[in-house]
């Protein structure tokens, strides 16, 4: 969804960009290996589906060129932007005549093509648990999480009045219906997909690491939801981002 049109459409069901300061200064420090003339990420400081390949990137050790979008400028509608994704957001990943748009296939295609075999796993069935995960994710907690993203930083920051009550008391209940879910996985389970951390795991954290700016619903309640929220924020993927 376009920002502008989305800022005057009452239901942002579908609205998924962050608008907060995320330090990117470890990362122009270098400790992600920046540089390589192949791979070109479009990206955004603001959006956390940026954080979501950087972060990725940072773990799997792939250098990115990084050409940031000023989305508040409206860089993302330019001609030049639209030419490489037809929607106007970002992030988009450039390697060599491969434009990609969408986080998740960003990620996938990240890890796929790695040295590091890390996050990509070797077997059908564990790829496809990653895939069951990424698609929950998309289709339920983002959805209930982007209330949140709305509600308590996108009205405030563009000036669209105060927020919703109603539309927040519905978001904590639906929230903490996909907590109780995730803390059942997880309390037994140090990650979603077993011992391991997985591609299924730093695609969900996005809206974890900036749970403060979105007020989501306190984790303590939920042990082994907390447990594994402070686990990814130990991750390197994850501290490049807020060193
Ligand atoms: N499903 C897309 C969502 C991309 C998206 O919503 N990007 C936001 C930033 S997080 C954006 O570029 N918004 C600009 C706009 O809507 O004008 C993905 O995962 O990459």
């Amino acid at each position: 969804m376009h920002i502008a049109k989305s800022l005057r459409h009452p239901n942002l069901a579908h609205c998924d960009y962050s608008v907060f300061v995320v330090s990117f200064r470890r990362l122009l420090r270098g400790s992600l290996p920046l540089g390589c003339a192949k791979m070109k990420l479009y990206y955004s400081p603001f959006s956390s589906n940026s954080h979501r390949v950087l972060a990725v990137a940072a773990e799997l050790g792939v250098s990115l060129e990084l050409e940031e979008i000023d989305l508040s400028a409206g860089q993302q509608q330019t001609e030049s932007f639209l030419a490489l994704n037809p929607n106007g957001k970002v992030p988009v990943l450039r390697h060599d005549d491969l434009v990609l748009w969408e986080s998740t296939a960003i990620i996938n295609y990240l890890a796929e093509t790695a040295e590091s075999r890390l996050l990509w796993p070797s077997t059908p069935s564990a790829r496809a648990e990653v895939f069951k995960w990424q698609s929950w994710t998309l289709n339920h907690f983002v959805r209930v999480s982007d209330v949140f993203l709305f509600e308590n930083v996108v009205k405030g920051f563009f000036g669209l009045g105060e927020p919703n009550a109603a539309a927040l008391a519905t978001a904590h209940d639906d929230m903490c219906a996909l907590y109780k879910l995730l803390d059942g996985v997880l309390a037994p389970s140090p990650f979603l997909i077993g011992d391991t951390c997985s591609l299924a795991d730093h695609h969900l954290y996005p809206a974890f690491n900036i749970k403060h700016h979105l007020q989501l619903p306190p984790l303590e309640p939920y042990p082994g939801l907390s447990r594994w929220a402070g686990a990814m924020s130990e991750t390197d993927g994850w501290k490049s981002l807020n060193p």
